[in-house]
């Protein structure tokens, strides 16, 4: 590194000191924390995003966001090159930085760093898109973002503007692959393969007129905003879009993460509602649930959650395959052996997993985090990976879709209009449709609303494809999180000595009792999810296992 350099990142970096006994980590989705300790952290990562440019010689993407965190929480993650979550690799550098003590020990593991991955400095130019969701802190710490990525020579930052993590995202793929990135590009690609679904539904296959109307709860974040938008440019799509512009909190008492944990009614929905089809966005919109509500005497829903997603898309995927793959008389069998998967977390319903096996899909299990989820995925030509919580996507691999494209191009010269023909054209629309640089709550909302039309499935039809065991989830606060070490897609855990047993000696008394532990990567708390015969005893099981993990490891304990 040369000396104005140096000088350029010293001074750059007094003005943003860390704050004192703060420890931050690159968790499951980036940095995390209340909003007024991410300053010097959120600038550092302005610095790596740069040297990511450079390094990879591409467009890289940094989002302001905090996701489904409270609105006094905010965050700061990388967008690779292919859109995708930030290296692996890179965590323990961007853990580094956050950590560094001042800018002398900043500036020589930037220096050492530089030396080690071989990044030319000099003569080079960087890109790094901005975005950043509707938290009151998002400007500042943008801000702070810009300094960091312009204390590098020849990095330059564009700011985006408000988007959904999504959108940046698609907006870092699109831009690497060439293509153009507005936001009104963004609409234009999901509003026309959505319409393009749309018009290859099988006759007579169509919504009845009770099922048309879809509510949307936004979160009060950005999704609702940018669902607005999209609305009116498919003015004929019956949407409802509620909790986006009436002043209430991001996330507080809505939101996909509140109505699937919680499993009630988010504010704003209620009785009048009964039997419709409801969805939920998160704080940036890229998770999504849908519900109905179940009566007008509680607030109980019946949550369709990411694992009845997935299912509904594996098994449209699966459907055109095999329509694709039909060989006819003697005909020579034109087919594409294409290998399917589907990728699931140990909090996935146990009932999910079980009827996606019998449906004749591979599915294969990773620890949480869309980060490992993804990566698994793109090992298939066709992908499809969710949380329970409703954070998923589909993946095609490049060859796959080449393959597609020669045989539909072929088809509508020998069988235009045959149903092969349709598969190739339908599998190419949710290629386009669906966001394949990260799960994305807009496009797959418009994936669900167009197979249900496809299926001419109400949501009540869609949530009896199985039974979801009863299940719980509680957070439990302890004194350090990182003391829990678990193993086997987290299903196991190592440390602390003991507690495995214990765990063990639990859920053995419950009929179907499954339950494990693992530490949060977005909050500072041990999450406990349990599974049993019936809603008593998940809550008894997720109860007597949350007071377990406080024995071991809370306020109160040994
Ligand atoms: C993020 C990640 C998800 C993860 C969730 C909860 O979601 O992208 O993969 O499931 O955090 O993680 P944890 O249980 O470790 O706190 P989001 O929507 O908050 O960005």
């Amino acid at each position: 590194m040369n000396e104005k350099q140096q000088t350029r990142l010293l001074e750059s970096s007094s003005r943003f000191s860390p704050p004192p006994g703060v420890r931050l980590s690159y968790g499951t989705a980036g940095f995390r924390a209340d909003a007024s300790l991410l300053h010097s952290t959120v600038f550092r990562i302005g610095i790596l995003a740069a040297l990511r440019s450079l390094k990879t010689k591409s467009v890289i993407g940094l989002m302001i966001t905090a996701s489904h965190n409270k609105v006094s929480d905010n965050g700061v993650k990388i967008a690779d090159p292919s859109g995708g979550m930030l290296s692996q690799h890179w965590e323990p550098f961007a853990d580094a930085l956050a950590n560094a003590p001042d800018s002398q020990h900043l500036l020589q593991l930037i220096d050492e760093f530089v030396k080690k991955e071989n990044i030319a400095l000099e003569g080079r130019s960087a890109e790094v898109l901005l975005g950043r969701d509707t938290r009151p802190s998002g400007e500042a710490l943008l801000e702070a973002a810009k300094q960091g990525i312009g204390s590098i020579t020849g990095a330059v930052a564009v700011d985006m503007g408000v988007l959904t993590t999504p959108q940046l995202h698609w907006m870092v793929r699109a831009r690497n692959k060439g293509i153009k990135v507005t936001e009104a590009d963004y609409y234009d690609q999901l509003s026309s393969s959505f319409r393009c679904l749309i018009d290859l539904t099988p006759q007579g296959s169509e919504f009845n007129k009770m099922n048309e109307k879809l509510i949307v709860d936004g979160a009060n974040g950005v999704g609702g905003e940018k669902l607005v938008v999209l609305k009116k440019i498919l003015n004929d799509l019956d949407i409802e879009i509620r909790n986006f512009d009436k002043g209430g909190v991001l996330n507080e008492g809505v939101g996909a993460d509140y109505v699937q944990k919680e499993k009630v009614v988010p504010r704003g929905f209620g009785p009048p509602d009964v039997g419709m089809r409801c969805a939920s966005l998160d704080g940036d919109a890229d998770r999504l649930v849908y519900f109905s509500v179940l009566s007008n005497a509680s607030d109980k829903i019946d949550l369709v959650d990411g694992d009845k997603i997935l299912s509904l898309f594996a098994l449209y995927i699966k459907d055109q395959l095999t329509v694709l793959n039909k060989v006819e008389g003697d005909k020579e069998n034109k087919s594409y052996q294409a290998s399917l998967g589907v990728v699931q977390t140990a909090y996935a319903n146990g009932a999910s997993t079980d009827y996606l096996k019998h449906a004749g899909l591979e599915v294969v299990l990773t620890p949480t985090g869309v980060k490992y989820l993804h990566e698994k995925a793109a090992e298939y030509d066709i992908g499809i990976y969710f949380e329970a919580n409703g954070h998923g996507t589909i993946l095609f691999s490049d060859g796959f879709l080449h393959w597609l494209e020669g045989r539909s191009a072929e088809l509508a010269l020998t069988s235009k209009g045959t149903e092969q023909e349709m598969a190739t054209l339908r599998l190419l629309a949710v290629s386009k449709l669906i966001n394949q640089a990260v799960g994305d709550a807009l496009s797959g909302l418009l994936l669900v609303e167009a197979i249900l039309q496809h299926m001419g499935w109400s949501i009540q039809r869609w949530n009896e494809l199985y039974n979801d065991f009863p299940s719980r989830q509680l957070k439990v606060k302890v004194l350090d999180r990182t003391a829990v070490v678990t193993t086997n897609a987290e299903t196991v855990v190592v440390k602390p000595l003991g507690i495995q047993e214990r765990i063990n000696a639990e859920t053995a008394k419950y009929p179907r009792g499954r339950c494990f532990i693992r530490p949060s990567g977005t909050e500072d708390v041990i999450r406990v999810y349990a599974e049993a015969n019936t809603e008593e005893a998940a809550d008894k099981l997720a109860t007597s296992v949350a007071q377990l993990v406080d024995q071991f490891l809370g306020f109160g304990g040994s």
